[in-house]
C-alpha cells in the first residue's frame, strides 16, 4: 500500500524525501491563512481571516538544527489538515491523475484548490515516487508565478493536495478562446515565465513540461506555473530515465533523443510557448503523426507566419536552437528587443 506518511529514505540519493522535508511541507500549512492577504479570491474569506488567531503565527520557521536532523520535531505544534477542515465546492476539471475541487478552509475562509488522488491509482501507475519527488520540490518553492502547494493530507485511500486556486483557470483555455494573443500579451506571459524559471533554475529545479495546459492564471491574469509532474532537481539523479509521455510538442531535441539535458530544456520550451501564444499552435505540431513531430523537432523544421513581427521571430529562433548551449539565457531573453519593446521595467 502507498504510505505517504512513511516516506523513508531508501538511498542517499533519496534522502531529501525523508520526513525532514515532509515536516517542512506540513509546516508550510501554517502559512496558508497568511497567504489570504495577497490572494483576493473570495471576499467571504477575508473577514473570517482577519479575526483568525492563526494569522498571528510566525509561519513556524523550523530552526536550522531541526531542519538538518530529521529526528527533531519542531517546538511549535503543526496543524495537520483533514478533509473536515474544508468545505468542498465545484469540481475544477480533471487532470491527468485525480480531480481538483474548489474548497474553502473553514476556520479562515481561505480559498484553495483541493486535488484528490487515489492511492491505488498512484500505485498502479507506478508514480508514487514521482509524487513524493514533486512534493519535496514544491515544499521549497514560493513564488508569485508558481502555483503554491500549501500542504497535503491523506485518508485511507486518497491523498489530498492543498493547492493555490488560480481564479482565471488555464492559460490554454484563454488561448483557445482568443485563438492567439497579441505580441504584447505574449511578451507579458513570457516575462512572467522568465521570472518563474529564473527562480526555479536558481534552486536547481528544471521544469521540463512547460505548455499552456500547465500554466494557470490568477485573478489578475498573473501567470502561474501550475503542474510539476515532470520537474527534476538537477544533480540528484540520472535525468534520462523518465519515460516520456503526453505530447511531444514542447520537447527539445536532447529530450526527444533521450540524451542528458539541463536547465536549457526550459529555454527551448519557452521558445515553443512564445510561438504558440502568438500563432495559436505549437510549431512542430503534426496532427496525429508523432514520427513527423519527432523529425520536425530534430530538424528544427519551423515555419513562422508572416504576421509575426521581425523581433518576435528573432527571439523564437534564438530560443529554438538544436544545441542547448546556443539558446538565449533567461537574462538575454529579457534584454531582447522583442521584450524591451513590450515590457517596460
Ligand atoms: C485547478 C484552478 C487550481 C489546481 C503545484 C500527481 C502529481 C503523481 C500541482 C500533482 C502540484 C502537484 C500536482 C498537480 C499540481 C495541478 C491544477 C494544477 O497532481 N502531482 C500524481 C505525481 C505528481 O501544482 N497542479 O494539478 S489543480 C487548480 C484549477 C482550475 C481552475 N483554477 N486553480
Amino acid at each position: 500500500m502507498f504510505r505517504i506518511d512513511k516516506m523513508k529514505a531508501k538511498s542517499s540519493v533519496d534522502r531529501t524525501a525523508s520526513s525532514g522535508h515532509i515536516t517542512k511541507i506540513t509546516n508550510s500549512n501554517k502559512a496558508l491563512p497568511l497567504k489570504l492577504l495577497d490572494n483576493k479570491v473570495g471576499n467571504l474569506g477575508n473577514r473570517a481571516f482577519r479575526s483568525n488567531p492563526l494569522k498571528q503565527t510566525t509561519q513556524g520557521k523550523i530552526p536550522e538544527t531541526a531542519r538538518r536532523k530529521r529526528s527533531i520535531e519542531p517546538k511549535v505544534p503543526i496543524k495537520q489538515w483533514c478533509l473536515k477542515d474544508f468545505e468542498i465546492g465545484k469540481p475544477l476539471g480533471k487532470g491527468n491523475f485525480g480531480q481538483a475541487f474548489l474548497a474553502r478552509e473553514k476556520a479562515s475562509g481561505f480559498i484553495v484548490a483541493l486535488k484528490m488522488l487515489y492511492k491505488e491509482e498512484l500505485v498502479m501507475s507506478n508514480i508514487e515516487n514521482q509524487l513524493k519527488r514533486e512534493i519535496n520540490i514544491q515544499s521549497q518553492l514560493k513564488h508569485p508565478n508558481i502555483l503554491r502547494l500549501y500542504g497535503f493530507f491523506h485518508d485511507a485511500d486518497r491523498i489530498f493536495l492543498i493547492l493555490e486556486f488560480a481564479a482565471k483557470g488555464e492559460l490554454f483555455a484563454e488561448l483557445q478562446k482568443h485563438k492567439r494573443f497579441s505580441e504584447a500579451e505574449a511578451a507579458k506571459y513570457v516575462a512572467q515565465m522568465v521570472n518563474a524559471l529564473t527562480y526555479l533554475h536558481g534552486k536547481r529545479v528544471i521544469h521540463r513540461d512547460i505548455k499552456p495546459e500547465n500554466l494557470m492564471l490568477g485573478l489578475n491574469g498573473e501567470l502561474k506555473i501550475g503542474d510539476f509532474g515532470w520537474s527534476v532537481k538537477t544533480g540528484v539523479s540520472d535525468n534520462r530515465r523518465s519515460t516520456l509521455c503526453g505530447t511531444l510538442d514542447y520537447l527539445p531535441p536532447e529530450m526527444v533523443e533521450g540524451r542528458v539535458h539541463d536547465k536549457n530544456v526550459d529555454l527551448w520550451s519557452l521558445g515553443i510557448l512564445l510561438y504558440e501564444l502568438i500563432c495559436g499552435s505549437p510549431p512542430f505540431e503534426s496532427e496525429g503523426n508523432e514520427d513527423l513531430t519527432y523529425s520536425r523537432i530534430l530538424g528544427i523544421d519551423i515555419h513562422i507566419p508572416s504576421y509575426v513581427s521581425k523581433d518576435a521571430a528573432d527571439l523564437i529562433t534564438k530560443l529554438l536552437k538544436y544545441s542547448a548551449n546556443d539558446r538565449l539565457s533567461l537574462k538575454e531573453v529579457m534584454h531582447h528587443p522583442f521584450m524591451k519593446k513590450h515590457i517596460h521595467l
